[in-house]
């Protein structure tokens, strides 16, 4: 894009909405979205609205409870919602209902009607919240994620004719699976009021367009244009990146018990595999921990020679499927370590906790191969994370599940099935054993790709095919 039409899209104020505001003032903690987002707003200046983490009780009129905090060049508005609708919004419909929808998990989605009501409320309540920040017609709108597909629609309700653009950060569906839900047409017909529909991969696209087929008989062009009730509206692939230079710095300046831990090793010769994930059943973790038990069987001269260390931080404690992953995990682990470990070696340290951002990336780096395998994900950018991490010279192998957004951008990897446990096992095998002519040849060509699709060239592309550059 030249500097020209770069400076057209950086004139017109840029507004984000999303589930949660990210904590501006300590971004160490952060990943994904809230890095990507705040550094576009850190650069040209805007507005985030996201939901507060103060709720009200009772009824408080219909009036948004908005506060608003400027930090700099940007504003950061909290909204206040009722505590009730706001659970069933949250914990019901986007993470009981489209959650497991979105990721092929047919079997785990819950629909009531109470949980679509809300959804539709509090999206409704965003809209009027919104639309009372706008500062004309000019501003550029882009809203993330499955919690907020129907916001530009409540936004066109209310007349607002801005730009309006919509991130998926999860997996798409196919039709046969999407239009399991009874509101499939409704969710179209929402995702239809955005200017831009932007999805992770060319899979998701692939999917969201023939969704949008079967449900409308409307088409894409081949430049994934359409026009819908008189409307253009634009589908792309956007796979999300992240901030390459920054990961890199932090994983070579690992704490120093994560040094002394990392040197323990090399003592005894143990070698790290490492995962790090939310505590998600999409992530396969329990399938990971299998395939770290074959690993043994089936190539015993691992056994006290490697180590499995999965990080998996708490999340949607409130939701029933992820209790039942949880005890389904600790399970796993538990009778893993019960037949392999003796005094001097526990084959899976298991940590049910958030670890630091600085630190997790100085695990990774201190980690021979990174075990990446979830049945379905957006993208997953433990996997990038994980290459950032490495040092150059010396460094780690990725196993990365085929069903990982990121094994699109990723081949240099080892690419497994996670369904096929035996495969995953040979895959770490492999990893474990390689040479370092061919960790390094991987490694590079992989380094160089994150490089170039990083968190910078995302949200460029995006805003840039959002103000209609593109
Ligand atoms: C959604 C989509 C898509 C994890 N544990 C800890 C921790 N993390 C960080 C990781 C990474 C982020 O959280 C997780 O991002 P993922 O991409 O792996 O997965 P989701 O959370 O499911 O994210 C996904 C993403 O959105 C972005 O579009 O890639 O497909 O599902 O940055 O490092 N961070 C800290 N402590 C932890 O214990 N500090």
């Amino acid at each position: 894009m030249s500097e020209a039409k770069q400076n057209a899209s950086d004139a017109r104020r840029l507004v984000v909405v999303s589930n949660r505001l990210g904590n501006i003032r300590d971004m160490s903690q952060a990943g994904g979205l809230a890095v990507g987002v705040a550094d576009a707003l850190a650069q040209r200046g805007g507005l985030w609205l996201g939901a507060s983490d103060e709720y009200y009780d009772s009824a408080a009129g219909d009036e948004p409870l908005i506060r608003v905090e400027r930090l700099g060049k940007i504003e950061m508005a909290a909204l206040a919602l009722p505590r009730e609708e706001y659970s069933l919004y949250y914990n019901g419909y986007a993470n009981s209902t489209l959650w497991p929808l979105f990721h092929y998990r047919l079997d785990l989605v819950k629909h009531q009607r109470e949980f679509l009501q809300a959804y539709r409320q509090i999206n409704a309540r965003f809209a009027k919240a919104l639309a009372g920040l706008l500062s004309g017609n000019n501003d550029l709108i882009w809203i993330h994620d499955y919690h907020l597909i129907p916001l530009a629609a409540e936004l066109r309700r209310l007349g607002v004719g801005n730009r309006i653009g919509f991130f998926l950060h999860i997996s798409f569906p196919p039709p046969d699976l999407f239009v399991a839900t009874p509101d499939h047409e409704e969710l179209i017909d929402d995702l239809l009021q955005y200017d831009v529909v932007g999805l992770q991969t060319e899979t998701d696209l692939a999917n969201f367009r023939r969704s949008v087929e079967t449900t409308n008989s409307i088409s894409f062009d081949i430049k994934g244009a359409t026009e819908a009730k008189g409307r253009a509206v634009l589908s792309r692939s956007f796979p999300i990146g992240i901030d390459v230079d920054s990961f890199a710095r932090m994983a070579n300046d690992a704490a120093e018990d994560v040094q002394i831990d990392s040197m323990r090793r090399q003592i005894l010769g143990l070698k790290q595999i490492i995962g790090v994930d939310r505590l998600d059943y999409s992530k396969g973790l329990p399938g990971r921990m299998q395939a770290f038990a074959r690993l043994l069987e089936r190539h015993p001269e691992h056994e006290r020679a490697a180590t499995y260390l999965q990080i998996a931080s708490p999340t949607r404690e409130e939701v029933s499927a992820y209790a039942e992953i949880r005890s389904q995990l600790e399970a796993t682990a538990g009778s893993i370590n019960g037949k392999y470990a003796d005094l001097a070696w526990t084959p899976i340290r298991y940590i049910h906790r958030a670890v630091p951002r600085s630190r997790l990336a100085g695990l990774l780096r201190a980690s021979q191969v990174g075990l990446v395998a979830p049945l379905r994900d957006g993208m997953n950018l433990v996997a990038k994370e994980y290459i950032a991490a490495q040092d150059p010279g010396d460094p780690g192998v990725l196993v990365l599940s085929r069903f990982a957004g990121a094994a699109e951008e990723l081949a240099e990897s080892l690419i497994v099935n996670p369904y096929a446990v035996d495969e995953v096992a040979d895959a770490i095998a492999k990893a474990l054993k390689m040479p370092l002519e061919e960790r390094t040849a991987r490694h590079g060509a992989l380094l160089k790709r994150i490089s170039r699709n990083d968190a910078a060239e995302w949200r460029r592309s995006f805003l840039a095919t959002l103000a209609g550059e593109g």
